[in-house]
């Protein structure tokens, strides 16, 4: 009887699955994954939202890890010419995950490097799915943000 039950509640959960699915299908996110959020494509640049600068994130091999400490190279460019990397300018970073309503438990911290860009040491995602990497910058009192959408981890 024990075992009979289990099997109905496997069925229930089974087909509300499938329900999901066929609503879900035409905008191609997979809503079915438990907890893990929204699938998202990694976004590793971006212009700052008042176009002041462009942000080109550099992680680790290229890739995130998951539920592990890793450092995120960070670049800052001139919003206008994407070639022309700004020294002058200081940076703050931040990662979230929104649909969660959660950031990460760790604090990363930034260093400046020699040649001017930056390694935030301290990331950890350790939830999978969709994680926003917020970068703000400040040059001459100026600061503007750029948000990077990065699915972790495949
Ligand atoms: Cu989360």
């Amino acid at each position: 009887m024990k075992f009979r039950n289990v099997i109905l509640v496997a069925m229930v959960i089974g087909s509300s699955g499938v329900a999901c699915d066929s609503e879900d299908s035409s905008d191609n996110h997979n809503h079915n994954m438990g907890d893990t959020g929204e699938t998202v494509t990694t976004t590793l640049s971006a212009e700052t939202e008042n176009g002041h600068f462009f942000v080109q994130l550099a992680p680790p091999n290229g890739a995130v890890p998951f539920n592990e400490l890793y450092a995120m190279g960070v670049s800052i460019y001139d919003g206008t010419d994407h070639t022309q990397l700004l020294t002058d300018v200081s940076i703050e970073i931040d990662a979230q995950m929104v649909a969660h309503g959660h950031g990460m438990s760790t604090t990363p911290v930034v260093e400046k490097q020699a040649d001017g860009t930056f390694m935030c040491n301290g990331m950890m995602f350790h939830m999978e799915g969709h994680w926003d990497v917020i970068v703000k910058v400040t040059q001459n009192g100026v600061d503007d943000t750029a948000t990077m959408p990065i699915n972790c981890c495949p």
